[in-house]
């Protein structure tokens, strides 16, 4: 799972980039090339499991990001092309928006989006006149192709994104067969200054307003904190009055927003999180870990974690019966305790 972050130029891409990978990743100043690096995702449940079952490693979910160069609002910036191939080949969305110095955040949003926009419709024009061939020689694939993409190219035509319009699940799959940039899932960040933290400037409630999926950060803010401990950590945000670092909040919106959800392993040697998309199956799960884990996948052990925290311990789950045995079939819970027995 591949995350992009994308906005204008100049919005703080590269500064939340550095914050969500703790600065692991050496910074390319003024190239076209993106930055590539693992953030890890702040998990409060994780920790709590950690606290009934102490490991030598505790190792949260990781999620793939790349800080994709910015777009000039005036569109056709150098390298247009180039940006744009980089922003069709990741799974979801981050968009980022600057708030700290007293932009129009709806243009701002909109420059951006058009971008996209422009771009699919040269991408369904061509697949429109291929679909309608096919679909003339009576092929049935290709009827189904052309009637969404005729429908992809009403809703551009309309200047509106891709993911605006309700798709089915068939559906939902032919759009990602042709990488529809403004298909994809999106979460907007409103990146506030640091004298407005909470966001409460009126940039950053229309940013707000302009989505469902928005959340509040102050990127320069957070990259200072992702270098700290936690005790300097913690002192930093009660004297900014952040409840907790927004990386978290980013974390579960992300998780929203991409269609995650995370199962847990636990032993004493590590206790570690795995984010898998919301409708995996116990086999399915097994692979994110490993291959070998999903070929031999004999059953899964599990309880929720809220057992754990509830009852404390896994022997006492077990007594209370809770401890759950699933075959091939069964869909994994948000929450999920996971053992895995396999044979290869
Ligand atoms: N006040 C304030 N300044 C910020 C914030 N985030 C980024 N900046 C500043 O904005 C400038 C640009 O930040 P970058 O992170 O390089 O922006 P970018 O989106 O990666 O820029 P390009 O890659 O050139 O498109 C830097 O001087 C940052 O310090 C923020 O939350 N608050
Ligand atoms: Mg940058």
């Amino acid at each position: 799972m591949e995350c992009g972050l994308i906005g204008l130029q100049g919005v703080g891409k590269t500064t939340l980039f550095q914050a969500l990978t703790a600065h692991a990743v050496p910074i390319q100043v003024g190239s076209i090339k993106p930055n590539v690096g693992i953030a890890a995702m702040p998990d409060p449940r994780l920790d709590r499991i950690a606290e009934f079952i102490p490991p030598d490693k505790l190792i949260p979910a990781a999620v793939q990001v790349v800080d994709i160069p910015g777009i000039s609002s005036g569109g056709g910036a150098a390298g247009l092309n180039q940006i744009l191939a980089h922003i069709r080949n990741v799974d979801a969305l981050v968009h980022i928006v600057n708030c700290w110095d007293g932009r129009d955040a709806e243009s701002d949003i909109a420059s951006m989006e058009i971008e996209l926009v422009l771009a699919d419709l040269v991408v369904v024009e061509g697949a429109v006149d291929k679909a309608a061939r096919a679909a003339r020689s009576g092929d049935s694939d290709a009827k189904k192709r052309l009637a969404v993409l005729e429908r992809v190219q009403e809703v551009l035509n309309n200047e509106k994104p891709v993911r605006d319009a309700e798709w089915d699940e068939g559906e939902r799959a032919i759009l990602k067969s042709y990488g529809f940039m403004s298909a994809k899932p999106v979460l907007l960040v409103a990146n506030v200054g640091e004298d407005d933290v909470l966001g409460e400037s009126s940039v950053a409630k229309a940013v707000h307003a302009a989505s469902d999926n928005v959340v509040t950060v102050c990127a320069t803010v957070e990259s200072e904190i992702s270098e700290m401990d936690q005790v300097d950590q913690a002192e930093m945000l009660e004297s900014m009055g952040i409840a907790r670092p927004a990386i978290g909040v980013l974390a579960a919106a992300m998780n929203e927003v991409l269609g995650l959800s995370t199962f847990y392993t636990a032993g004493e040697k590590e206790v570690r999180a795995w984010s898998i998309p919301k409708d995996s199956t116990a086999p399915e799960a097994a692979g994110s870990i490993h291959s070998d884990i999903q070929r031999g996948f004999i059953r899964a052990e599990c309880y929720h974690c809220n057992d754990l925290f509830e009852l404390k311990s896994e022997k006492a789950i077990k007594e209370a019966g809770k401890l759950r045995s699933e075959g091939k079939g069964y869909a994994m819970q948000d929450g999920d305790v996971v053992h895995f027995l396999f044979n290869v």
